[in-house]
């Protein structure tokens, strides 16, 4: 075996991890700043610890110094979803980016055709390039994209298999088929009521968007000095917001929109 500084072998797969995740929140962002629902709900990334990279080299016989080369998580995202449906949305938009900042190059789905320990997640493999040290550098790393429940259960199941050292024993795997089950019939129970979710996502999302609308004109009414309603606008506002309700919270943004025209105020 050679000498392996595991240390900065592994730095340019923590730059790849930090930029697809930073992408991919992106990614978040903008269907929240639409005021959609957005099909990722979190991303996590991690770089393979050394102690499992050599764990999983060993059990599949692979030459310490390829592991690097062979293993094809040593960079992983998670892609957390609330609804099954987001996971197939998801798979479409890192297809939309096939060939652009990214190269799919395998698909394994697991939801679909769930693994006999009761796993249920999408893979995808990617190719991926970083520029590090001056220079191009591909990579590979792993996607996983899973909803709320399917994460819940491999989290758990994942730590066991750790603890048995990938041994569990036969009444673990019995309860731990049945936690998937019941995570399966979570995942559909969820998507039955599924648009009274984004519903109350939506009206959560608009209160939130208004909110900040209220309070960029009503500054915006003060710095351009018209400052003789302020305690009025101010008022009605807590009001307003104190109450909850959404429509009047547009109609007095509507208002205050209306006084800015009137005075001519430009938006700072
Ligand atoms: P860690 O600590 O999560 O990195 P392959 O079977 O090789 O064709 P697959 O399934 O994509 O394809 O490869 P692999 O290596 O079996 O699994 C890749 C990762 O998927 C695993 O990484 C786990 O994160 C997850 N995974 C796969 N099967 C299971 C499972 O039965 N239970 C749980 N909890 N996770 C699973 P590592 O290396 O196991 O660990």
């Amino acid at each position: 075996m050679g000498i392996t500084n595991w240390n900065t072998e592994l730095l340019p797969y923590e730059q790849a991890v930090d930029e697809i995740v930073l992408k991919l929140k992106s990614v978040r962002r903008d269907f929240l700043r639409r005021q959609q629902h957005s099909p990722i709900e979190q991303v996590e990334g991690r770089v393979k610890s050394i102690s499992s990279i050599i764990a999983k080299a060993n059990d599949r016989n692979i030459p310490i110094d390829d592991a690097l080369n062979v293993l094809e998580d040593i960079a992983g995202i998670r892609i957390i979803c609330r609804f099954v449906e987001d996971i197939e949305k998801v798979v479409n938009i890192i297809r939309a980016r096939d060939g652009f900042d990214m190269k799919i190059l395998q698909e394994e789905d697991y939801v679909t055709n769930t693994k006999k320990s009761g796993y249920r997640s999408y893979h995808i493999t990617i190719g991926y390039k970083i520029v590090y040290e001056d220079e191009i550098m591909p990579l590979k790393c792993e996607l996983q994209i899973r909803t709320l429940a399917m994460n819940f259960w491999a989290t758990i199941e994942h730590s066991l298999r750790y603890k048995y050292d990938g041994h569990l024993p036969e009444h673990l795997k019995e309860r731990l088929h049945n936690c998937a089950e019941a995570a399966f019939k979570l995942d559909n129970e969820m998507t039955t009521i599924r648009g009274e979710l984004l519903q109350a996502q939506k009206t959560k999302q608009t209160q939130e968007f208004l909110v900040n609308e209220i309070v960029k004109n009503i500054h915006n009414l003060y710095a351009y000095g018209k400052v003789e309603h302020l305690n009025d606008y101010n008022r009605q506002f807590m009001e307003i917001f104190r109450d909850g309700d959404v429509n009047k919270l547009s109609e007095f943004n509507h208002q205050l929109e209306t006084m800015a025209e009137i005075y001519n105020v430009r938006y700072v």
